[in-house]
């Protein structure tokens, strides 16, 4: 769909609605967003301006119904020397003030390699992850903190390892877990953590925590580190709303050993419009990836909070691709994931996934390690070429499972 990328641009794709001169716009945008003015400006001060300028590199008018407003794919390239090698300068530029000028929405962003080399990507990404937890051929199984805030540390505990016993591979806390007063962070870490290693001598697979990264941004690189080294397996961060940067830089240091999970919270208010804000393959798909995260939720296109099917393929797509630059980030479908789901996840996604359910574990009629066993026969049925029906005759977990939630 798009040319080649230019080695000295960052080239920006936006669908506009409603220009009647979109070669007008394009050119518009190209000079307002870099130069300012172009016409105006003084022989000298042009062969100044020259490596600043942006470009027109397409203008693609798309077909419309007759009672739509005409759209187009407008391709403009922004030179590399204009930025600085972080999310908040690129971003600035190619969508700063243009965000608030009329319909208009970022679809996509190509960077240069030698911009794209600036970034840390993940440090562990699919493969580093599997080799941590021991698991190589399945989707691997997380499981979610539905009840967080208010409770003592002892009634945690007991939470975390129901989890644990129903076979999950993850825990991750709730990513609205700010005011752990009865049960601070470290002091999660290292009882959890202690959990999980009584754990792995029975079973030699390891269970990753996931504890939630949260305080003001000046500390948040310190408190990663502090978390790292106090034995934490990995980081939840909701990155939109701390920002890409506070991703990239706890990333990008070295003492910050561990995966990280990348929550799409709050990332609605910007992709769902057609007209405005930024696609979701391009928000939490290549944005997230480049920054830095091993792990990425989004929303699967079948549970509560649905994402357009198509959507969600490209962003997983822009996580498991191969490229030669970072490693590729496990996409995880989430939010009310149930195990009668598992089957149709794994054919759309591949099991190069992670099946992530709050909900669909805990609210299993028998508890929650009931609700995990109950997905990892799911899975383990589907890897091995069964239907849920079948496995559901050796699983009562499953069986219950499907009884409450159905199977799609
Ligand atoms: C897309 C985010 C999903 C999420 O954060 C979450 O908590 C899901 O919970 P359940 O599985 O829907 O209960």
């Amino acid at each position: 769909m798009f040319m080649t990328i230019d080695q000295e641009y960052v080239v920006a794709t936006y669908l506009v609605h409603g220009h009647h001169n979109f070669y007008k716009k394009a050119q518009e945008i190209a000079v307002g967003l870099t130069v300012g003015t172009w016409t105006d400006l003084p022989k000298a001060k042009k062969e100044q301006m020259i490596p600043h300028l942006g470009k027109v590199i397409e203008v693609k008018v798309l077909k419309h119904k007759s009672d739509e407003s005409p759209k187009a794919l407008l391709l403009i390239g922004y030179p590399l020397v204009n930025m600085n090698p972080d999310i908040p300068s690129i971003l600035t530029t190619v969508f700063g003030k243009l965000s608030m000028d009329g319909q208009i929405k970022l679809i996509d962003l190509q960077l240069p390699d030698s911009l794209l080399s600036k970034f840390p990507g993940p440090r562990f990404g699919i493969d580093g992850i599997r080799r941590m937890i021991g698991v190589h051929n399945r989707p691997l199984l997380m499981s979610i903190f539905k009840q967080c805030i208010g409770l003592p540390l002892h009634e945690l505990e007991k939470e975390y390892q129901n989890q644990v016993d129903g076979q999950v591979d993850l825990v991750k806390d709730d990513e609205i877990f700010f005011r752990d007063d009865y049960a601070p962070a470290l002091k999660r870490i290292a009882a959890f953590e202690k959990y999980n290693q009584q754990k792995q001598e029975n079973t030699k697979k390891r269970v990753l925590y996931a504890v939630n990264l949260t305080g003001p941004v000046t500390q948040l690189v310190e408190q990663a580190k502090q978390l790292s080294n106090a034995g934490a397996s990995c980081l939840l961060l909701n990155v939109v709303p701390y920002g890409f940067d506070v991703l990239h830089r706890i990333a990008a240091d070295p003492d910050v050993n561990i995966p990280i999970i990348a929550h799409p919270a709050f990332t609605g208010s910007f992709y769902p419009s057609p007209y405005y804000g930024l696609s979701a393959p391009l928000l939490i798909g290549k944005l997230m990836r480049l920054s830095g995260a091993d792990i990425v939720l989004f929303p699967s296109p079948y549970g509560s909070v649905a994402m357009p099917k198509k959507e969600a393929l490209e962003l997983a797509n822009l996580l498991q691709s191969t490229n030669s630059i970072h490693r590729p980030a496990f996409p995880t479908p989430s939010a009310g994931i149930h195990p009668g789901l598992v089957p149709t996840i794994i054919r759309d996604f591949g099991d190069n996934i992670i099946i992530n359910a709050g909900g669909g574990i805990h609210g299993h009629p028998q508890g929650t390690t009931a609700g995990g066993k109950a997905f990892m026969d799911a899975i383990q049925a589907t890897n091995s070429g069964q239907t849920l029906a079948q496995a559901a005759d050796n699983s009562a977990e499953l069986r219950s499972a499907i009884d409450k939630w159905g199977a799609l």
